[in-house]
C-alpha cells in the first residue's frame, strides 16, 4: 500500500508536556515518524508520496471553525505575550468555571481550547499539524479512488483532539477529518477502529451523536489511565448516535489474549454495521516496551491485528496515532500494515 508522508512534522520539535509533576520534553518525538518512514522504505511496503495541500473545509465539519482559526495563531500570540519557550496552558475551564467566556489572552485561549498540558506549540507546530491533516486527506483520497488501503503517516497524532479542543499530543483529529471526507465523497457509513492504547476521546466526542460514523475504541481503562474522564463501556452514543459508539476498556497488563478478544468483538460490530470504508486509528503504544503505557502486546502480535482488519473485507485507511518506544514502533506499525497486505 502507499504511504502519505510529509517531513514538515520535523518542525514540531523541542515541545514539552506536564508529566509526573514536571514539565519534560514530550514523548511525542520527530524520530517516531522518521523511524516509521524508514521502515516503510526498507520493507518495500509501497510508494511514499507527499501530501496534496487541502484547505480546512472538511475539517470545519468536524471541528469548531473558531478553534481551527486559533491553531495557526497560537505560537505568535504566545510570543506576543512575552513568553519564549514552548506554549502550554496552565488554567482550564474546569469545574465551576465558564466555558462560554472566551479569553483574549493566549494563555487563556490555550486553556480554553485544551484538555491538558500536552499539546504544546513551538514555531513549527502549525505547519506540522496542517501537513498531518493533508496526509490524512490525501491518503483518504487514494482509498476513495479505489485503492484497497493506504497509510497516512500523520505526526502529530489526532485522536485526542475533539470538535473544539486539543490535548494528548493532538491538535486536529486526522482520522475524523478523513472519515468526514469519505462521507462527503459519497460514502453512507464509515467505521473508525481505534487500536491506540489510549481512549480516542476526541473521535468519540466528535461522532457521539451521529449514526453515519461508528466508532469502536480499544484502550486502557480510563479509571487507571489517560484520558481518565471518558472511555467507559457504558458510553454507547446519544441521540441519533445511540448504539454507534463501542468502548472496550481493558485493565493495565492486558496482553494479546485479552486484547484480541476485544478486537474480535469490535470487528463483529463493524461487520454488522457494514460500512463503506474503515478508518483505523493506528496507535502501537499497546507494545509491552512502550515507555508511557501498560499493555503487553508483543512484536509478533501486530501482523495479526492487520490480518483481522483485512478480514473485514473493506477499503481501509490507516492513520498513525501513538506509540513511543521509538525503534520498535516502526517494526510494529509496519507489522500491522504487512499483516493486512498479506491477508
Ligand atoms: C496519541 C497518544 O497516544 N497520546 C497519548 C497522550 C498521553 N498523555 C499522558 C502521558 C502520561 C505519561 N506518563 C508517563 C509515565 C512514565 N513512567
Ligand atoms: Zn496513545
Amino acid at each position: 500500500m502507499k504511504t502519505v508522508y510529509s517531513d514538515k512534522h520535523l518542525g514540531h520539535s523541542g515541545h514539552n508536556e506536564l508529566n509526573g509533576g514536571r514539565i519534560l520534553p514530550s514523548f511525542e518525538l520527530p524520530s517516531r515518524a522518521e523511524y516509521i518512514v524508514a521502515r516503510v522504505r526498507d520493507r518495500g511496503l509501497g510508494e511514499v508520496l507527499p501530501p496534496v495541500e487541502h484547505d480546512l473545509t472538511i475539517a470545519s465539519k468536524v471541528h469548531d471553525p473558531a478553534f481551527l482559526a486559533f491553531l495557526p495563531t497560537a505560537w505568535e500570540r504566545w510570543l506576543a505575550e512575552g513568553n519564549s519557550g514552548p506554549a502550554l496552558p496552565s488554567s482550564w475551564p474546569a469545574k465551576g468555571l465558564r466555558r462560554d467566556l472566551v479569553p483574549t489572552s493566549a494563555t487563556g485561549l490555550l486553556g480554553h481550547y485544551s484538555i491538558d498540558a500536552s499539546a504544546s506549540f513551538v514555531e513549527g507546530t502549525w505547519a506540522a499539524v496542517k501537513a498531518a491533516h493533508d496526509c490524512a486527506l490525501t491518503a483518504a483520497g487514494l482509498v476513495a479512488g479505489g485503492e484497497r488501503a493506504a497509510f497516512a503517516l500523520c505526526r502529530p497524532p489526532g485522536h485526542h483532539a475533539g470538535a473544539d479542543f486539543m490535548g494528548g499530543y493532538c491538535f486536529i483529529n486526522n482520522a475524523a477529518v478523513a472519515a468526514q471526507s469519505f462521507l462527503d465523497g459519497g460514502a453512507k457509513r464509515v467505521a473508525i477502529l481505534d487500536v491506540d492504547y489510549h481512549h480516542g476521546n476526541g473521535t468519540q466526542q466528535i461522532f457521539y451523536e451521529r449514526s453515519d460514523v461508528m466508532v469502536v475504541n480499544l484502550h486502557a481503562d480510563p479509571r487507571e489511565e489517560y484520558p481518565y474522564f471518558l472511555g467507559a463501556a457504558e458510553e454507547t452514543g446519544a441521540g441519533a448516535g445511540l448504539g454507534f459508539n463501542h468502548n472496550y476498556p481493558m485493565p493495565l497488563g492486558t496482553a494479546w489474549a485479552g486484547w484480541s478478544a476485544s478486537l474480535e468483538d469490535g470487528c463483529r460490530k463493524i461487520t454488522a454495521y457494514d460500512p463503506d470504508v474503515v478508518v483505523v486509528s493506528l496507535g502501537v503504544d499497546t507494545f509491552e516496551k512502550d515507555p508511557i503505557s501498560g499493555f503487553k502486546l508483543k512484536t509478533e502480535d501486530y501482523p495479526k491485528i492487520g490480518q483481522r482488519i483485512a478480514a473485514l473485507g473493506k477499503p481501509t485507511l490507516f492513520v498513525m496515532e501513538g506509540g513511543y518506544a521509538v525503534e520498535e514502533i516502526a517494526i510494529n506499525t509496519v507489522g500491522v500494515l504487512e499483516g493486512f497486505e498479506e491477508a
